[in-house]
């Protein structure tokens, strides 16, 4: 099989579907995995779906994507999209196509939201459709 697709997820997303429904719905991070689980067999993709609340975490595995030869990375990097340049430098650093997925619309919410380091460096936004924003930015990234 081509490239794996990587599919990282940054700060408290582990804790998704626990509190903040309104905002994030009611999936579980584990939910998500299973339906993207699904998804990756009917595209015939093979996906590496992992979660970290530390920034640097996601920094290593976006290098690791590059040197194992990934095709593409889904990335909710969560609050760090908004903060972290060592992530949008990471992102710079690797030949892998980075698409940004965020469950909500983070440019419909605070204005800290608004600025997103990791978009600086994604080919491709999806955002807004709930736990279907990874799905769909899994179907970008097969057809990538
Ligand atoms: O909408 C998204 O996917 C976000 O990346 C989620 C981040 C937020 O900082 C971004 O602006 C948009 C927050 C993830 C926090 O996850 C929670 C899970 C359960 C309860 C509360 C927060």
């Amino acid at each position: 099989m081509p490239g794996k697709i990587f599919v990282l997820n940054g700060p408290n997303l582990n804790l998704l579907g626990v509190r903040e429904p309104t905002i994030y719905g009611n999936d579980s991070l584990d939910d998500i995995g299973r339906m993207l689980a699904k998804k990756a067999e009917e595209l015939g993709v093979e996906i590496d779906m992992r979660q970290s609340n530390h920034e640097g975490h996601l920094v290593d595995w976006l290098h690791e994507a590059h040197f194992e030869g990934a095709k593409a990375v889904l990335l909710n990097a969560a609050a760090y999209s908004h903060t972290s340049i060592a992530i949008l430098d990471a992102i710079k650093s690797i030949a892998v196509p980075v698409i940004e997925v965020h469950i909500s619309d983070p440019t419909v919410r605070e204005p800290f939201r608004h600025l997103s380091y990791v978009g600086m460096g994604a080919v491709a936004t999806v955002q807004g459709l709930g736990a279907r924003s990874y799905v769909h930015a899994l179907e970008k990234a097969a057809a990538l």
